[in-house]
């Protein structure tokens, strides 16, 4: 049987502030579900459906849409709640689960939970059984160690599905080892990294789609998104990618030249638009004048005439004159900020405290995501001064 699988998706999001970005999510969705008709049994979904926990009408609206057209054709849509799917109370996935519209399997009531031990339940349909976790990441290591999965007895192809990310893909920003995860599936997907990745665990594949539009800037620069195709009979698959949004990423060099030299090389290197989203990346010391005072509406002005989407100048890497020359490159913010609280006397453990809140409060990340910050760095404060 072939399978699709996906996630990610980000219904909602709209980035670089442009009413268009919000339809270009859609165009992947409405490209995925296109393929899935023609080419699959059933959808697997890692998560992160919508971009938030309370979507609009309007993207409500195109999401069912989308969705009835699979239902039409019988094709199931198994999910997982990711961490943008959750709100203040329930995730919208029970509403969606309640219309037949998707098989929400990380729902409350397939897990149960008695004598420290938890059951966790997972759907069945036309031969294939899936399994997964709510994207929760306090005690996710806890709950690993005592989950236990209650398989179908008649044979079926299993499907484990969660939405964390693994100690293999990054040890900063990941919450689980691969080695926690239950055992007896024959296939294993994840969401919540926005990069295709795969591997194995138990001799299984472990497979990320990744996102299927990118999510902001820092993706543009990587690998084509998209989406697997996978063959339960032989597990062979692919990864087949989207038609998504192209981009331009130039890099700048401006040294010695004054902020209106700087301009006027920016403006001359303004092709055919063609509806792609064009960055410039500015790098260099300024020979006179201060970065503030660029004229960087000009230049966006003039890439929407020669039909861009959009334009954005990053100035990051500029540098002004006379600005002392405090080295990013080789003194990470951090070390920045340890130095200051060093010269104010803290203690080693205050420091690391200190640093970590800090981290904390210029992070743009999920509820989630936060919540585990804030436990880690109490976990350590209660060691670290008991
Ligand atoms: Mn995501």
């Amino acid at each position: 049987m072939k399978i699709l699988i996906c996630g990610d998706t980000h219904l909602g999001r709209k980035n670089f502030k442009v009413d268009e970005r919000e339809k270009d999510f859609e165009n992947s969705f409405t490209e995925i579900i296109d393929y899935a008709l023609k080419n699959c049994k059933a959808v697997i979904h890692a998560g992160d459906l919508f971009d938030t926990g309370r979507p609009s009408v309007r993207t409500l609206l195109f999401t069912i849409k989308e969705l009835k057209r699979l239902k039409e054709q019988n094709i199931p849509v198994f999910i997982i709640a990711g961490s943008h799917d959750i709100s203040v109370d329930e995730s919208f996935l029970n509403v969606l689960d309640k219309l037949g519209l998707v098989i929400h399997v990380s729902e409350k009531k397939n897990y149960t939970n008695f004598g420290g031990k938890i059951v966790l339940k997972g759907e069945s349909f036309n031969g294939l059984f899936v399994a997964g976790l709510y994207a929760k990441d306090s005690n996710i290591v806890s709950a690993l160690e005592v989950l236990n999965v209650e398989f179908p007895k008649e044979p079926c192809f299993k499907i484990f599905l969660f939405h964390h990310i693994i100690s293999d893909i990054s040890t900063l920003f990941s919450t689980i080892k691969k080695s926690s995860l239950p055992k007896g599936f024959d296939l294993y997907v994840s969401g919540h990294w926005h990069e295709r990745f795969e591997t194995e665990v138990y001799n299984k594949k472990l497979l990320y789609a990744g996102s299927t539009e990118n999510w902001d800037f820092r993706e543009v620069s990587g690998e084509k998104k998209g989406f697997f195709m996978y063959d339960t009979d032989n597990n062979k698959y692919e990864f087949i990618k989207l038609k998504i949004r192209d981009s331009e990423i130039i890099s700048v060099e401006c040294s010695n030249k004054t902020t209106d030299e700087v301009k006027e090389l920016l403006l001359s290197k303004i092709g055919e638009g063609n509806g792609k989203m064009l960055f410039f990346m500015l790098k260099g010391r300024l020979k006179s004048g201060i970065k503030s005072t660029l004229n960087k509406q000009e230049v966006y002005d003039a890439a929407m005439k020669k039909g861009y989407l959009l334009c954005k100048v990053y100035d990051g890497e500029l540098e002004n004159p006379n600005e002392e020359q405090v080295s990013v490159k080789t003194r990470s913010v951090n070390e920045i900020e340890g130095e200051f609280f060093k010269n104010k006397g803290f203690s080693d453990d205050e420091l690391k405290i200190s640093l970590m809140l800090l981290d904390l409060l210029g992070k743009d990340c999920s509820n989630s995501e936060r919540d585990k910050l804030v436990e880690e760095a109490i976990n350590y404060s209660e060691a670290a001064f008991k």
